[in-house]
């Protein structure tokens, strides 16, 4: 993938914002100087925990894909904090999953919008890269959240719950659902996904584990968040793979894509399906024996705690640094962990006795 240069990006920025902004943003006087320390971006300067809590910010959302139900639902809730801290919230965002370089130039926009803040959700660890840099020399902060980028191109990742967690649950969840045997397969989101692509390290290492000796990963195939091509890839799996006991989709497109195939398929209740979906999307699938079991973490939460992350670093009361901790209003305090990375929680399993008690 080709990324831009910074004087591409800079001759770019010139070219639609004003000077004094392409200025600071391509390397003269700074808001504040970031610099890299311990493999994350960190401001220069302390946290003051007793800082107060500034208002009248506004934090930019960047998700993945606009038009993806998961991010919506995400992005309400950091409006929602935002509304309650006394900050403005925007949105913006590409509906593809798979387009970096409208997600780079979204980040550009932000910057020469000089908003406060900024909370992405990647589709590409290194892509956003520059841009994001640029916009922290613009003394903006810059929160991922859901996919990070590279950690020294942000101050801070919000992770829905740690990725060791998430890649072993997924796997556990499907070996017990096809008695620990059989051909299984993977359907992912973009190739480049960085979410995605963590936890399908972590599953293939916990596949490893020599209780999982008869059950063998025969491909991972990549929907791109997109419903259509989810579906057809799991058309092609069951095509390609006639022996294929289950399949793992850790993306809330491509689980749901996947059970609307199966469950209209003569597969239907033969070929398991877990992964990570919202209930909403998937009550009915779990209704009509299509999936026994699936699990995510609460979307809104997750885009609270990027809102309220965004805050907080806005104000002064955290930098990025590991061990600093925030209030993040009822959702208590939080602790900032190794590399800028503040997990919200552990992940809820749905199944047909609990599927009915969430609703998004
Ligand atoms: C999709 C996106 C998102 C992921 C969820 C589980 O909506 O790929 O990044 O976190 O699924």
């Amino acid at each position: 993938m080709r990324k831009p240069s910074i004087r591409r990006t800079c001759a770019a920025l010139a070219a639609v914002t004003s000077l004094a902004l392409a200025a600071t943003a391509c390397g003269g006087t700074t808001k504040e100087d970031v610099k890299e320390e311990g493999g994350k971006a960190a401001t220069a300067g302390k946290a003051d925990p007793n800082a107060e809590t500034k208002k009248g910010l506004t934090v930019g959302f960047l998700p993945k894909q606009v038009n993806n139900p998961y991010f919506t639902v995400a992005d309400k809730g950091g409006e929602k904090a935002l509304k309650e801290l006394g900050s403005g919230y925007k949105e913006v965002g590409t509906s593809s999953g798979t387009d970096t370089a409208g997600q780079v130039s979204y980040v550009n926009t932000l910057t020469q919008q000089q908003v406060d803040a900024m909370a992405v959700s990647a589709q590409d660890p290194g892509a956003l890269c520059t841009a994001l840099k640029q916009a922290m020399k613009n003394g903006i902060k810059v929160v991922t959240y859901d996919s990070d980028t590279n950690p020294e191109c942000r101050n801070a990742f919000i992770s829905q719950a740690s990725a060791d967690d998430l890649g072993r649950t997924q796997v556990r969840l499907l070996a017990e659902q096809i008695g620990n045997k059989g051909e299984i397969a993977i359907l992912s989101a973009a190739q480049t996904a960085t979410n995605q692509n963590a936890w399908i390290d972590i599953m293939k290492d916990e596949l490893k584990d020599p209780k999982y000796k008869d059950i063998k990963l025969v491909t991972v195939a990549y929907g791109d968040d997109d419903a259509q091509k989810s579906f057809q890839q799991t058309q092609g799996l069951l095509q390609e793979h006639p022996n294929l006991k289950g399949i793992i989709s850790p993306t809330t497109v491509g689980i749901k894509a996947a059970a609307q195939y199966l469950s209209g398929s003569k597969y239907k209740g033969k070929v398991m399906l877990t992964g990570l979906g919202t209930p909403n999307d998937m009550r009915k699938y779990v209704k009509n024996g299509t999936v026994e079991a699936f699990e995510l973490w609460d979307p809104a939460k997750l885009g609270e705690l990027a809102a309220r992350t965004a805050v907080a670093l806005s104000s002064g009361q955290i930098t990025g640094k590991e061990g600093e901790t925030f209030e993040a209003g009822a959702m208590g305090e939080y602790t900032i962990g190794a590399d800028g990375v503040i997990n919200l929680g552990r992940p809820t399993v749905f199944t047909a006795e609990n599927v009915d008690q969430y609703n998004f």
